[in-house]
């Protein structure tokens, strides 16, 4: 393994294009470590909040480090594109209704970075994307400035390369240094120069590849897990039918030294497991088979713990569900592709006659699709649970870890986490 040192001087000036959950926290890394990093983002409140030291998002202790590297000028936003010696694009990478993915913005990235584009420049992919999509932006960014090359060996090259995020939400800050990072160029020297970038933030081992393999290996990870929790899913479908409590079932079959079953839930939300599988299918479908069928599992989940609510309130009158939690996991205030809000929304909206008190202590009011329903409330957490005949608990946050269960005494109980066994 190559060792992490470095001369941070061959990197005056980095520009970190996408300031969301990915891009604001290396760009404030990096910074960190003295680079000069400008933050570029298309929206305005976005970069006001970044520029006055405030984290848009929610993530532990990351809000110290970011005032720290904003107050000394080492961090600063803007929404114009500049002039820097390597850019790291983290912009979204969303999926088409056919599953494929909408390359819509990292070519407006490219495009926007081009012109500033000088020989000697690394631009560096981290969106998750699928095979080839590295090499695409490459070639996107020579149509745009044919006075450049691809070439390592050419005077006017420059240096392209893929390095997927790798971080968990909510534990960034212990993990954008220590986790390990695989680093793929479109040559030779690219895969060099990211590697030197990382390095100066990044003190676990890069390992290095080409780009789509940089590219899969992301997309690998992801299924993996997708994978392994679809088959904890389909086991609480089992369990359910027979009888058995799956999750402990899971915890006595994870004491086999070569186990590790991944647990049960709603289903799978956020804007990666949930996604990235889909990326591998649309590339390959006729080999994708169990990749596809996991995704199928996963998202049937949230329709099954309907059912399960609609069965228990058969026959209540006037009937009243308590759900607790609508992010798409425990502690983070994230929704997106939350199965809990969907699961959510879903009951609101075919139930008109269903009071829904719902719980969600991470976000101040109510997202507009469910704020829209007028037959849901957003409650505290006894509030909600004195009123309701079916306490649903879709999300396991703390402070539904920590709950007094004699509050659940005469309510009918549906643990889609199995946190009250
Ligand atoms: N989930 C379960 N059962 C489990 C674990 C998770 O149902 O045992 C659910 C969660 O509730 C959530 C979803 O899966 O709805 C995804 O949560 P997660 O904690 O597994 O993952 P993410 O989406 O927050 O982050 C993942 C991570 N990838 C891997 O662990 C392989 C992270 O390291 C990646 O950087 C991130 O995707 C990403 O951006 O790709």
């Amino acid at each position: 393994m190559v060792p992490n040192t470095t001369d941070s001087r061959a990197f005056g000036k980095v520009s970190v294009v996408g300031l969301g959950y990915i891009g604001l926290p290396t760009a404030a890394f990096i910074a960190s470590k003295g680079i000069p990093v400008v933050g570029i983002d298309v929206n305005q409140d976005a970069v006001d909040s970044i520029n006055a030291g405030t984290v848009p998002f929610f993530e532990p202790g990351f809000g110290e480090l970011l005032a720290r590297v904003v107050e000394d000028g080492t961090l600063s936003a803007q929404t114009e594109q500049i002039d820097a010696d390597a850019y790291i694009v983290c912009v979204p990478t969303p999926f088409r209704e056919d599953h494929s993915v909408d390359i819509k913005y990292i070519r407006a990235a490219s495009e926007a970075l081009a012109p500033y584009l000088k020989p000697g420049a690394l631009v560096v992919l981290e969106s998750t994307s699928p095979p080839g999509t590295t090499e695409d932006m490459a070639k996107h960014l020579i149509e745009l400035r044919p006075d450049l090359s691809l070439n390592d060996e050419d005077e006017n090259a420059i240096f392209v390369a893929h390095c997927p995020e790798r971080v968990l939400p909510g534990k960034i800050m212990e993990e954008m240094e220590n986790n390990d990072r695989v680093i793929g160029g479109l040559t030779p020297k690219g895969t060099q120069l990211a590697r030197d970038l990382y390095a100066t933030f990044c003190t676990a081992d890069l390992l290095l590849t080409n780009a789509t393999t940089a590219e899969m290996a992301k997309l690998t990870e992801n299924s993996f897990r997708d994978v392994n929790i679809a088959f904890a899913n389909e086991l609480s479908l089992i369990c359910d039918r027979l009888g058995i409590d799956v999750w402990e079932l899971i915890e006595l079959a994870n004491h086999h030294p070569r186990v590790n079953i991944l647990q049960p839930g709603p289903g799978v939300g956020g804007h990666c497991i949930a996604v990235d599988p889909w990326f591998i299918v649309s590339a390959a479908p006729e080999e994708a088979k169990l990749i596809h069928t996991a995704r199928n599992v996963n998202n049937g989940k949230p329709q099954w713990v309907i059912d399960q609510v609609l069965k228990a309130l058969e026959g209540k009158e006037n009937p009243v569900v308590a759900a607790l939690g609508i992010a798409f996991k425990n502690d983070i205030d994230d929704l997106r592709e939350s199965p809990s809000l969907e699961i959510v929304k879903r009951l609101g909206v075919d139930n008109p006659q269903l009071d829904i008190r719902v719980v969600e202590p991470n976000v101040e009011a109510l997202p507009p699709v469910l704020s829209n329903l007028s037959n849901l409330t957003k409650q505290d957490t006894e509030e909600a649970i004195a009123a309701a005949d079916v306490v649903l608990l879709l999300v396991n946050h703390r402070q539904f870890v920590g709950l007094d269960q004699s509050l659940l005494d005469g309510k009918t109980v549906i643990d889609t986490k199995g946190i009250w066994r």
